[in-house]
This record gives C-alpha cells, sequence and structure tokens, in this order.
C-alpha cells in the first residue's frame, strides 16, 4: 500500500510525463472477486435498522477517513449542502430535516466519491489493458478516484498521461476530421443542471443531436408513455402527497436498497393511515419491514410493516394486473353508481373514457391469472382498496420499465389513476421514481436526442445558433451505430455505457471501432478498458468536491430530484489531485477545441461563472426564469407541473387522454424461464460497493439466478448448481457462463441476475417498444450445467456468430 502524499506538486499546464500535481491519497491493491466464496443465507425480512447506520460508518471511514466522513455526512441533502449523490429520492421542503438526511446507500455513495484511495499515473503503468479487461467492475471501481488526465494511443498498451491542453487538442483534431453526425455524446445522470445545459449546447453548436443518455435505458418508458397522455413526462406528486395519500402502490421498485429514503416516506403515510401495497415477483426486504435508523425505535425495536398487501406478480405481469383493477374499478362503479369514479373529472379533464370503459367491460380472469400469476382474489383484494381510497398514489421503477409492451403497462397505470381523478388533487398522482440523482433535470435542461421544437427554437434565439432539427441516436442507437462503424468521436459525461447498455459483446466490440473515445470520470471502469483506437480519460471533480478554481472564487451547481425541485449543491471537500477540473471547465475547454476560440457562445465565461450559464438556461429551459435568485432560496424552487398545479394537461386538447392497449406479458418457451436483471444493495448501477446483498442473503459472489425451488425441480438442477445462461431471443442465442443457480422465493417461472454481469445476456433487438429501452426485464433464458473445457469454445463461437462487425 503506497503512500503518495504530496510527491508531485505543481500547475495543470505542464505535460503529464513532467507534471508537478499535488495528490494525497493513497493506492491500494484489492482482491479481485472469487466466485466460488459466494455464500447463501435466507432472505431478511427487515430493511435498515442499527446495521444500516454501521455500515455505513464502516464503509465512510473505510475509504474517505474520520474527519472527511463525517463533514461529508453532515452536510448532505442539507441546505447550501451536497446533494446525495445516490438517488434522485426528494428531501422535505416544509421545514423539518433531520441532522442526517441520508440512508446507508447514500452513505455508501458517498464513501466511494470521498475515497482517498487513488489512482494516480503510476497505477495505470503497473496495469496493462490486456491485465485490466480481466478485472471486474468491482475491482476497477475500487482503486479510487483518477488523478490524472490519461491517453492511450494506436498501439499502445497502457495509458500515459497528457497535458489538459494536448487532451483538448487531440479532440479538437478527431472531431474536425469527421462530420457532426459521427460524433456522439452520452451523460450519465449524475452531471447537474449546469453541466447538462452546457454540454447539450455544445453537441448543437457542433451540430447534432447524438445525445444518448442513462435514461434512455432506465425511465424513458415511463416519459414515453406520460407525455402524450398526461402531457408531462415527469411524476406529478410532491413527497407531501405520498406521505398523505390514502393508498400507495409500490410497483417494480426496490426501495429498500435503490431509494431507501422512501421508506420513511411510507412509513410516514401509514401512520397517517395510508394503506401499502407491494407489487413484486422478490419479496424484498424494504417492502417487508423498516427500522429507522433515523428514530430510536428503529434502532432497537422491531421496525413497522411497510406494506399491507403484497402482489408477488410474475416478471411482466403488470399490463395484466392494471387491466384487471381497470376492469373491476368500472364493474364496482356500475354496480354502485357515482360511488368509484370521479364522473365530473372524467367528463371535464380527460378524453378517450367511452372506449376504454367498451374495452375494459370484458376481461378474460384465466389469462389474467396465467399473466400475473396472481390469484383474482388477491387483484379483487387491491381493487377494493382503490374503490376506498380517495387519494392513490402510484409509485414505480425499472420493474416496469424495461420490457417490450413497457409503454402500454405504464399507460394502464395511468387509466386506472384517471378512473378515480387521481390528479392535481393532495395525496393522489403518478410517482415514477427516478434513478440518478440528476436524470430528470438532465432532461430538463436539454439532455435528449429529440428535444422538442420550442425548446431548440429558444436555445437558437439565446446563442444564435441553428441547433440541428434531426433526432438523434439514443443509446441503444448509438450502439448499434458504433458497432456498425459509424461513430468516429464517442464522448460520456460520466457513466460507464460499455458496461450499462445490452449486448455487452457489440457494445465493447463497438467501443473498440470508435476512433476516439473520450470519458469524462472520477473512476476507472470498463469503458476506459475496452477503449476507442485513441481514448481519453478526463478526471472530474465529484459532486462533494470543491469547486474554487475560478477567478469569482467557490461556485455551486443545481439539481432536480424525481419531484421536480431544483436546488443547489456545492462540495467543500479537498480534492483527490490538484489536476481535476470541473465538468463546467471541461466542457468549455472541449467546447473551444471543437468549435474554435471564436465561437458565438462565450464559453469561457459559462465556466469562471456559473450563474452566466444559469441566465442563459432560464431564457431556454421553462420554469427557471429568476434561476440565480431563486436557487438561492433556501429549498431552491418548484418546476411548474400542470396536472400537479391545476389538474390541467398540456397535450393538443388540453385533456388527459385514456389509452386502449392490448393484452401482453412475457411467455417463456418450454424449459425457459422469465430472466429479469437488478441491483444489489452493495452497488450504484455498474460501480460495485462490495458483494454483500445483505437482504437477499447473498454475499461474497454476484454471478447468481435466483430461482424458485419448483422450477429448479422441474428443471432438474440442484440448488447451486453451476451453469451457463443461454438467453434468446428470435432464434439468437447469448451466452454467459459460470452462474450458481440459488434456490429463492421469486415467483414461478422467473428468475433474476445481477447487472451488469448478465448484460451480456440481452439481446440489442430486445427493446421496449416506442422508447427503445433495452429489455433489462425481459429475456428468455434455459441453463446447462456449465463445463469447464467447453467454456472457452462457447464464447468463442458466441462472439462470432453474435456481433455483427465488418
Ligand atoms: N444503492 C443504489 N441506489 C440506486 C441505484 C443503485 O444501483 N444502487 N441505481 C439508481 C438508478 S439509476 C435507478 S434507475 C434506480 C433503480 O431502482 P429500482 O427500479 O428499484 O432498481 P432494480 O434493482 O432494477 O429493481 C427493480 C425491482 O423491480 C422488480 N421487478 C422486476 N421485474 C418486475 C416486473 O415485471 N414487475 C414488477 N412489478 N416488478 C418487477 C425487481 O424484483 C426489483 O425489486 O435506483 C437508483 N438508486
Ligand atoms: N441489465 C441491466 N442494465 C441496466 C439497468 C438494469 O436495471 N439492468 N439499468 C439501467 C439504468 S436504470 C441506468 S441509469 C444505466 C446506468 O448507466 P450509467 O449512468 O452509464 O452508469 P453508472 O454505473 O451510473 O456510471 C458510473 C461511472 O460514472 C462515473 N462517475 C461517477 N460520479 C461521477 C461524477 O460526478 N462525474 C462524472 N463525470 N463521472 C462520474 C464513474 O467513473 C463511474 O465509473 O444502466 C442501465 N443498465
Ligand atoms: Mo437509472
Amino acid at each position: 500500500m503506497g503512500l503518495i502524499n504530496g510527491r508531485r506538486s505543481g500547475s495543470e499546464q505542464r505535460t503529464g510525463e513532467d507534471a508537478e500535481a499535488k495528490v494525497h491519497g493513497r493506492t491500494v491493491e484489492i482482491e479481485d472477486i472469487d466466485e466460488d466464496d459466494l455464500t447463501v443465507g435466507t432472505p431478511k425480512k427487515t430493511a435498515a435498522g442499527l446495521k444500516a447506520v454501521g455500515v455505513s460508518f464502516e464503509r465512510g471511514f473505510g475509504q474517505g477517513g474520520v474527519s472527511r466522513t463525517l463533514r461529508s455526512y453532515l452536510r448532505v441533502n442539507q441546505p447550501g449542502g451536497v446533494d446525495c449523490p445516490g438517488c434522485a429520492w426528494p428531501e422535505s421542503t416544509t421545514g423539518h430535516r433531520k441532522k442526517l438526511e441520508f440512508c446507508e446507500n447514500g452513505a455508501k455513495a458517498l464513501a466511494e466519491e470521498n475515497t482517498q484511495r487513488v489512482v494516480t499515473p503510476q497505477w495505470w503503468e503497473d496495469h496493462p489493458i490486456a491485465e485490466l479487461e480481466q478485472r471486474s467492475d468491482y475491482w476497477l471501481g475500487q482503486a479510487g478516484r483518477i488523478t490524472h488526465p490519461m491517453i492511450i494511443r494506436p498501439g499502445d498498451t497502457h495509458y500515459t498521461p497528457i497535458s489538459w491542453d494536448e487532451a483538448f487538442e487531440t479532440i479538437g483534431e478527431h472531431v474536425r476530421a469527421t462530420t457532426p453526425d459521427r460524433c456522439a455524446f452520452y451523460t450519465s445522470g449524475r452531471t447537474a443542471n449546469e453541466t447538462a445545459f452546457m454540454y447539450q449546447l455544445m453537441a448543437r453548436s457542433l451540430g447534432t443531436n447524438n445525445l444518448p443518455d442513462c435514461s434512455n435505458m432506465c425511465h424513458e418508458s415511463s416519459g414515453t408513455a406520460l407525455t402524450p397522455t398526461i402531457g408531462v413526462g415527469k411524476g406529478t406528486v410532491t413527497l407531501e402527497d405520498v406521505e398523505h395519500s390514502e393508498l400507495v402502490l409500490v410497483v417494480g421498485q426496490n426501495p429498500g436498497s435503490n431509494h431507501p429514503r422512501m421508506l420513511g416516506a411510507l412509513t410516514e403515510a401509514r401512520k397517517n393511515g395510508a394503506k401499502v401495497v407491494a407489487v413484486n415477483p422478490l419479496p424484498e426486504a424494504g417492502l417487508l419491514n423498516f427500522k429507522d435508523p433515523q428514530t430510536p425505535r428503529g434502532l432497537v425495536g422491531h421496525g413497522d410493516r411497510v406494506s399491507d398487501e403484497y402482489l408477488q406478480i410474475k416478471v411482466g405481469g403488470d399490463q395484466a394486473l392494471f387491466q384487471a383493477l381497470g376492469h373491476l374499478l368500472l364493474a364496482a362503479e356500475e354496480e354502485n353508481p357515482g360511488t368509484v369514479l370521479d364522473q365530473e373529472f372524467l367528463d371535464s379533464r380527460t378524453r378517450g373514457f367511452a372506449e376504454y370503459r367498451a374495452a375494459r367491460g370484458t376481461l378474460d380472469w384465466d389469462e389474467i391469472e396465467t399473466a400475473t400469476g396472481l390469484l383474482r382474489a388477491e387483484i379483487e383484494k387491491v381493487a377494493e382498496m382503490l374503490i376506498a381510497s380517495k387519494a392513490t398514489v402510484v409509485c414505480w421503477a425499472l420493474g416496469l420499465t424495461q420490457q417490450p409492451h413497457s409503454v402500454d403497462t405504464i399507460r394502464e397505470i395511468i387509466n386506472v389513476l384517471l378512473l378515480q381523478g387521481n390528479f392535481g388533487k393532495p395525496g393522489a398522482g403518478a410517482c415514477p421514481v427516478r434513478g440518478h440523482s440528476n436524470v430528470q433535470g438532465d432532461r430538463t435542461f436539454g439532455i435528449w436526442e429529440k428535444m422538442p421544437e420550442d425548446f431548440l427554437q429558444r436555445l437558437d434565439d439565446e446563442f444564435g445558433i441553428s441547433s440541428p432539427r434531426k433526432h438523434g441516436y439514443d443509446s441503444t442507437d448509438a450502439m448499434q451505430a458504433m458497432a456498425d462503424g459509424d461513430i468516429d468521436v464517442f464522448v460520456s459525461l460520466g457513466g460507464n455505457l460499455a458496461r450499462a447498455n445490452s449486448d455487452t459483446r457489440m457494445m465493447e466490440a463497438g467501443m473498440r471501432r470508435t476512433g476516439l473515445t473520450v470519458q469524462i470520470s472520477t473512476k476507472p471502469n470498463r469503458s476506459h478498458v475496452v477503449h476507442g483506437e485513441t481514448a481519453l480519460i478526463l478526471p472530474t471533480l465529484g459532486r462533494s468536491d470543491r469547486d474554487d478554481k475560478h477567478p469569482g472564487g467557490a461556485q455551486f451547481l443545481s439539481v432536480e430530484n424525481s419531484m421536480s425541485i431544483i436546488s443547489s449543491t456545492q462540495g467543500r471537500l479537498e480534492p483527490v489531485s490538484d489536476q481535476l477540473l470541473a465538468e463546467p471547465v471541461i466542457i468549455s475547454r472541449m467546447a473551444r477545441a471543437m468549435l474554435g476560440d471564436d465561437h458565438v457562445v462565450d464559453w469561457k465565461a459559462m465556466a469562471e461563472d456559473y450563474d452566466v450559464i444559469r441566465d442563459h438556461a432560464s431564457r431556454v429551459v421553462t420554469g427557471t426564469e429568476d434561476f440565480n435568485r431563486r436557487i438561492r432560496d433556501k429549498y431552491g424552487f418548484v418546476l411548474p407541473n400542470a396536472p400537479r398545479d391545476s389538474r390541467t394537461f398540456a397535450t393538443p386538447d388540453g385533456r388527459a387522454a385514456f389509452t386502449v392497449s392490448e393484452l401482453e406479458y412475457l411467455q417463456a418457451p418450454e424449459g425457459h424461464l422469465v430472466l429479469q436483471t437488478m441491483r444489489s444493495h452493495d452497488q450504484y448501477n455498474t460501480t460495485i460497493y462490495g458483494l454483500d446483498d445483505r437482504y437477499r442473503g447473498i454475499s461474497e459472489g454476484r454471478r447468481v439466478i435466483l430461482i424458485h425451488p419448483d422450477d429448479l425441480a422441474t428443471l432438474g438442477f440442484a440448488d447451486r448448481a453451476l451453469v451457463d445462461v443461454v438467453s434468446v431471443f428470435r432464434g439468437r442465442e447469448l451466452r454467459s457462463a459460470r452462474y450458481r443457480l440459488v434456490s429463492y422465493p421469486t415467483a414461478r417461472g422467473c428468475a433474476a441476475a445481477y447487472y451488469p454481469e448478465a448484460n451480456e445476456l440481452v439481446h440489442r433487438e430486445l427493446v421496449a417498444r416506442e422508447s427503445n429501452t433495452p429489455g433489462f426485464k425481459a429475456m428468455m433464458v434455459r441453463f446447462e450445467p456449465h463445463e469447464e473445457k467447453a467454456d472457452q469454445e462457447k464464447m468463442a463461437a458466441a462472439v462470432d456468430s453474435d456481433v455483427v462487425m465488418a
């Protein structure tokens, strides 16, 4: 363990080799995963509690040391502090915030960023690409924060340091040597609003809408379903609505691991008399019971129950469920007219009700039971709860967005909410629970391959540019374009597309074909390892780092949470290296390198003073008028949301739309199961924090398939059998070797594996209709006993047959 304390010092202007950088931190070598160490215990029935507090501090102290950790934990999610990089769940804006307004997994996210482990030029020298290719995501991410800009040129075996000046010149040369439509600019959802705004402006000034983002793989199906039906592609509730609802449905979501602070809101709602229904194929601990670590009772008591009903639905059965619920509401209204539906709302605010009623008038219960794996009586019970509720919220996340029929499924949720007028009244509404802490803000500020005309027009007017109108690539199309050799420059503002996207082998082949890949990153990941012919790594400040190298002093940024509240975020910790640049500075310099110093946009002014960015944005982004004043309010400000604010809908005729969809669900062929992929409790997307999926009882290994004991028996496998997984789609097969089958109480016919390991099983063509989101929760798989020897041959065969390369 080498300690590099102030070994180098100096300025960013020199070339990397002789740069005298000030780096503080230590390099560490951790052991890589040994899947044979896997242990399996029993799934837990309660989330959080004292253990969660212990883990928070243990991880924090282990990565960042005591004082850094305490300073960062005390400031997270406080007014004027740092927005937690963990998730997009909101904090209260009505006053009371706890001293520690975060959760175990927020703490881990901070610990990972605040780490004092560093990845120096020496580290890259010690680890050739050939070695890094063999390493797991866990090993790569745990190495720590990248301290210097690095480059790898054609024929190189290692990354070597490069000066910032040279790095930007390299980008400029590559961009000028090609055409704008052969460049793509990816964004991950941690990017702040101001940064996102500059980034999309840069792409559009260059002349492309190729702005794929993580949202394409995440909640795109939600936006696609919501915009035409209710006129806004976002949720329509506030935190207070959730807490004062009479009924909350939590569908396709695992808040215990992915939005732990939501459990506080659900417990609060139940205390206020609400009922909570969980809909999930897995019995997730956080949806069963919760011990709130912020209360004494939560630390020592038995905890609070979270859900009143638990529908253990089959993967992909939710459209059927919501069709059935709609049918039951209509039937109940017919029986007792005037008691169930909000007729006044239906008449005055919606369209398409008659067609919907006609379509849902009848129902094939056998098929509904097959599709959902639920009993009619279970569904009827939830329908009764809906009928009894005067204010219902439906929350959902990725369990609904990553399947072929996802958009239809979400439209069925909207139908059910519309029936009872659950929009624009307290305690009611649609609540897609967003993922990355600023994924929603990035969209608001223009990161989208098909931004609407009015935004583009205002952007053009503000800056005197001519934005292209042709839609760009989303993440799936970008992968295809890369694999086809249609991309020369790929820039990634955060994220790790090589691992996050579907069809890993195709994605990696595409990255390797690209002329220049540029990763603006905090930590090493797979997208650095499977790189373009030339590749740059540009290390940036994280959200909790101090950003004060500006003429006007320290700057702050802003983010938007899942409930449309924009607030400021400002880091205060000493960066691990004085070579790191803030993201707006990187974009400003990159833009000038691409577009020339005489470009009509004053990039330099924006990077020097973020108020300048906000001033521009306030004239382009709807709802951000007077941005610079309002962002300085204690809790920021709320963006307008027509359904929520005024029960109005910005659709062409001003009405919310009912939709009719054909029933669809996932049916695996004989001998196959439906496979979903999900997050463990110890990861942030492709960043693997540790190997402990505590609530599900899995530790020290990640290549597992959770499978129902009866399915194990039917398929003729023993618990813990070592298998290869074969995923089939339209007659084509993808394989992934060496998984352990683990007997688990999931719904029958469904299996679950961890993302991103299982992404190599997702066919590129398996996407949600309309939204083009990969079918990460809709694979059809079978298992074959794993034979060590056949391993290499099979993998080689899979590469030959499945990757389309010229
Ligand atoms: N700690 C931590 N927090 C995170 C993240 C992280 O990786 N780690 N990621 C962030 C991001 S980007 C996102 S988008 C969110 C993701 O948050 P989630 O959506 O909670 O993420 P997943 O782990 O994909 O879990 C999906 C859940 O849906 C269930 N499910 C799967 N298929 C179906 C189905 O067909 N129907 C139903 N009803 N349920 C189904 C699964 O069993 C699982 O409980 O979390 C964010 N927060
Ligand atoms: N099979 C399967 N695949 C999935 C999913 C699934 O459920 N199943 N979920 C999808 C979803 S919901 C999402 S959102 C995507 C996630 O896709 P991405 O957003 O592309 O992936 P992340 O793992 O969140 O990105 C992690 C990397 O971001 C960089 N980073 C972290 N913080 C910062 C920062 O402050 N600035 C910068 N510049 N870089 C930073 C680090 O270098 C880190 O390695 O994956 C998708 N892929
Ligand atoms: Mo996400």
